[in-house]
């Protein structure tokens, strides 16, 4: 037995004395089906016990009563929900597959760039946000186009028969549905074979954020950012990298707890041009920024899909208002923090932060923990007047609340569809891969629109950073990170 064989032999055991009960058999979709049948079974034998005792002992008016009681509350429940606009059915298509992809860009820190072979939702890491509204019922479509035994974890379930997909082999596919009971946002991600081997496609990217939108809900501008780890077998740490080879797993790496990259959206300072004010170093010349209006509410659907940290959550000059879980009518999130500094976001969850930048200028969101910082975990939001509704970084929009859509499609129709994008979308059997499909070019920088854009916006943090109201905003974000980094610049060389 080899070393990686008994690590994952052990794993394997941990997980099953942790959870202590029988988990595989809740994952096959027939044994969930014939549990259902036998909850129904129960249900209608019990019914139909009590009924006939109360028909011996007691007079029929009162079932009769009960029954036009129930009836009515039903109806009463119904209606409300359409009055809410509630209660509506919707689809979703996730193909998974292993692809390579680009998870850092080409900097000081990482010469030449990462890539990574993947695992993917819809082609991208993370895969694209889910948006319904609290009552909807979701239909969920797996298609495993890959390699291995791939399976969806849905946190938005609540039933192993809402919640899971089951194992689905290389060529198949599985449909199910749950419904939205409870709003806020939430992680999904791939179960891998009833857990088995869960940790590594985690790890290799199989996982997005489903957004729940409570009944009542106060309109702001929306953004989907996934905070998560990268354990690369290849990657021989900061300013050396990985020599141009695209690396896979490192379980040595992730039982120490030790990830090269700590991503946004999948790539390590995806949406970071540079640090430093006096010394730049610059860390992503392809950046899309985040772009707000100052003053206007705006709204984080922050998911941390770890799988071992969690996410110190802060916005540098800024403050945070956290709302998680639900209020107790349960049609509204519940408030968790008011105007506070950081919030901690445990693996495997979602936290909906709503904040407001008060003045022009460079703010930055951040997983406080400076060593993820250096790892690639922050994304700069720069406030400006002419910021607009509409332009979110490429896949991080998010579908409002009373969308007939699942997934935002702003932007989809400006870009002409890359051949590749093209051939992905047939494969697909609605909007969310389309869409899904397009922002994963831009990831890449092989879409050319996207390329011109991420320029243009770079070329922004710049000129905002060193005029008028931004700069004091700037110099302290700046001034902070560079001695870190160039701290480790100096130990690196
Ligand atoms: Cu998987």
């Amino acid at each position: 037995m080899n070393r990686r064989l008994v690590l994952t032999s052990l794993l394997v055991a941990s997980f099953l004395l942790v959870s202590s009960i029988a988990l595989a058999p809740y994952f096959s979709a027939n044994v969930v089906r014939a549990q259902q049948g036998q909850d129904q079974g129960q249900d209608q034998g019990q019914d139909q016990g009590q009924d006939q005792g109360q028909d011996q002992g007691q007079d029929q008016g009162q079932d009769q009563q009960q029954d036009q009681q129930q009836d009515q509350q039903q109806d009463q429940q119904q209606d409300q929900q359409q009055d809410q606009g509630q209660g509506k059915v919707k689809h979703v298509t996730l193909i998974a597959s292993e692809k390579e992809v680009e998870v850092a860009p080409d900097n000081a820190l990482h010469p030449g760039g990462i890539t990574y072979n993947a695992y993917t939702f819809n082609g991208t890491i993370p895969a694209p946000v889910i948006s319904i509204n609290q009552g909807d019922t979701l239909n969920i479509t797996l298609k495993n186009e890959g390699k291995t035994i791939h399976s969806l974890d849905f946190h938005a379930g609540y039933g192993p028969g809402k919640a899971l997909s089951g194992s689905v082999k290389p060529g198949e596919s599985k449909t199910w549905s749950l419904t939205g009971e409870f709003p806020g946002v939430f992680i999904y991600h791939c179960g891998a074979d009833g857990l088995n081997g869960i940790w590594e496609h985690i790890s290799n990217g199989m996982y997005g954020g489903i957004v729940v939108h409570p009944t009542n809900e106060e309109k702001a501008k929306e953004f989907y950012v996934v905070f998560s780890e990268l354990y690369n077998n290849a990657d021989k740490g900061p300013f050396v990298g990985t020599n141009g080879s695209a690396g896979s797993f490192d379980i040595g790496k992730f039982i120490t707890k030790n990830p090269d990259l700590v991503m946004t959206n999948g790539m390590a300072h995806k949406y970071v041009p540079a640090v430093g004010e006096v010394n730049k170093l610059e860390l992503n010349k392809n950046a899309e920024l985040f772009k707000v209006k100052p003053g206007e509410l705006t709204r984080w659907y922050i998911v941390n899909a770890g799988p071992n940290d969690g996410v110190s959550f802060h916005f540098i000059s800024g403050m945070i208002t956290v709302k998680d879980g639900t209020n107790q009518a349960n049609n509204g999130l519940g408030t968790q923090d008011i105007n506070d500094e950081t919030w901690w976001i445990p693996p495997a969850a979602g936290s909906v932060i709503e904040s407001t930048f008060p003045d022009p200028g460079v703010y930055v969101g951040v997983d406080h923990a400076m060593a993820d910082v250096v790892k690639g975990g922050a994304f700069a939001v720069v406030a400006m007047e002419n910021s607009t509704a509409t332009d979110h970084p490429t896949g991080t929009c998010v579908a409002p609340a009373g969308s007939e859509s699942v997934v935002c499609e702003e932007g989809a129709a400006a870009e002409a569809p890359a051949g590749e994008a093209s051939e992905q979308a047939s494969a697909s059997e609605d909007g969310a891969n389309d869409n899904n499909n397009n922002g994963n070019d831009n990831n890449n920088g092989n879409d050319g629109d996207g390329q011109t854009e991420v320029t243009q916006n770079a070329t922004m943090l710049n000129t905002s950073a060193s005029s008028g109201n931004a700069t004091g905003n700037a110099s302290a974000t700046t001034g902070n990170m560079t001695g870190n980094m160039a701290g480790n610049s100096t130990m690196g060389n």
